[in-house]
């Protein structure tokens, strides 16, 4: 028996809607596919989050089906729980998987929830309604045990008491906390006194939800994300690839191979321009640290390119010229994609404080417009913006009958205007 186990695959997400971006994430996963039908596997594991969210757009639903068609003929079932992403409208009852198995392209395994009575049970496959707790493929006994969230630890301790008998196969979407993955999970994570005793039930324990792959007790795997989800993954040291695990079961044994699948280099970069005195200089340091990339010769594909400018500068922040630091990088990297986040700040000597002459609105505006043009959305309505800040705070301290419609009536007609600005501007 042999089997692939993948995780986490958010197909649906891409970087401000860049859609190369986007077909990155079905990219890596029709490797993966490929993978599943050129070595004959029996079936595939997919241990939760297919989707980035729950109400993916209709193309998505589209391009997953047709990415999904060649393992329904090849006749490979695809057995898959639901991520935290996968829910629909956070309803537990809905999610695109149960379409997909409804419409035979995977199978859904999902416990059935007593609430009221603090009861998990685990029904068998039922083909008629594509969902249940567990399913046997060639003698082998899968058990979907899901995802609970912040309620991880109680639910797994009576998803325990109600399973079926001797499985073999566990999915959830959850994570050991252990030092290596630690920051990575918030919700969803146990303990590794509280995943050994799993040990008991399961030869494999297929697990999704922390995005770098990692292993547990010689029996929880985690295969990770195929591709960089988040900027905090991405960790060059690691290459330019995710992971998924090739398992072969013969009898009593159990053999665990771990298969890498190449995703888009991605590139954080932090540039440090402390001490800066204009933005001249700041180029200077970003041009010099956009060279050593550009001569990096592991990155052999057009990157995602995430890029910080960081430290105290002695002239106003927003000054640095954000979208020429841009086209620079652009020109010299070519990234598919990149995103520049100006988080510098300006050393004052305090005297600027103290001095009458600098009114506390004065020092609010400055404040706000510099978080406000941090993000290079909202740069080119950084005015508009600030205006309205301003004239909210005013509001909420004036406003006495505590009116709420008209604040949010307030946020509503200047919107509308900022928009009528740039239509203009377009036309
Ligand atoms: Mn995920």
């Amino acid at each position: 028996m042999k089997f692939l186990h993948c995780a986490d695959i958010h197909l649906g997400k891409t970087l401000g809607g860049n859609k190369e971006r986007y077909k990155d994430f079905f990219y890596a996963f029709s490797r993966v596919i490929k993978l599943a039908i050129d070595e004959k596997i029996d079936f595939m594991i997919m241990a939760g989050d297919l989707f980035q969210e729950g109400s993916i757009a209709p193309s998505t639903l589209a391009d997953t089906i047709e990415i999904l068609e060649p393992m329904k003929q090849a006749k490979i079932p695809i057995i898959a729980i639901e991520g935290n992403h996968d829910l629909f409208r956070r309803r537990k009852d809905e999610s695109w998987l149960h379409f997909l198995s409804r419409r035979g392209y995977l199978k859904l395994l999902r416990p059935t929830m007593h609430a009221r009575e603090g009861r998990i049970e685990f029904q068998p496959y039922d083909e008629e309604n594509a969902v249940g707790g567990w399913i046997d493929i060639n003698g082998l006994r899968i058990c979907g045990i899901g995802y609970y969230g912040a309620a991880t630890n109680q639910m797994l301790a009576l998803a325990l008491d109600s399973l079926p008998d001797k499985p073999d196969i566990g999915i959830f979407h959850g994570g050991v906390w252990h030092e290596h993955i630690l920051k990575l999970i918030k919700f969803g994570g146990v303990t590794p006194d509280e995943i050994m005793p799993l040990k008991e039930h399961f030869r494999y324990l297929a697990l999704g939800h922390g995005h770098r792959p990692y292993s547990y007790g010689e029996f929880a795997y985690n295969p990770g994300a195929l591709e960089v989800v988040n900027r905090e993954e991405a960790n060059r040291e690691d290459g330019d690839r995710g992971c998924v695990y090739m398992v072969e079961m013969d009898g009593k044994n159990m053999k665990v191979e771990t298969l890498y699948i190449p995703r888009r280099p991605y590139l954080n970069i932090r540039t440090d321009v402390e001490g800066a005195n204009d933005f001249s200089e700041v180029m200077e340091k970003c041009i010099a640290q956009l060279k050593v990339k550009k001569d990096d010769p592991t990155i052999n594909k057009r990157p995602v390119l995430m890029w910080d400018i960081v430290g105290k500068v002695n002239f106003e922040s927003y000054e640095i010229d954000v979208d020429r630091l841009k086209q620079t990088a652009m020109d010299m990297l070519d990234p598919i994609h990149a995103e520049i986040f100006n988080q510098t700040s300006l050393i004052r000597s305090s005297r600027d404080y103290h001095g009458e002459s600098e009114n506390m609105d004065t020092i609010f505006r400055e404040t706000i417009l510099e978080l406000i043009q941090a993000n290079p959305l909202y740069r080119e309505k950084s005015g508009d913006i600030l205006d309205l800040i301003f004239d909210l705070k005013r509001e909420v301290i004036e406003n006495k009958e505590n009116d709420r419609d008209r604040i949010i009536d307030l946020i509503h007609t200047r919107r509308t205007k900022f928009d009528e600005k740039l239509q203009n501007k377009q036309d």
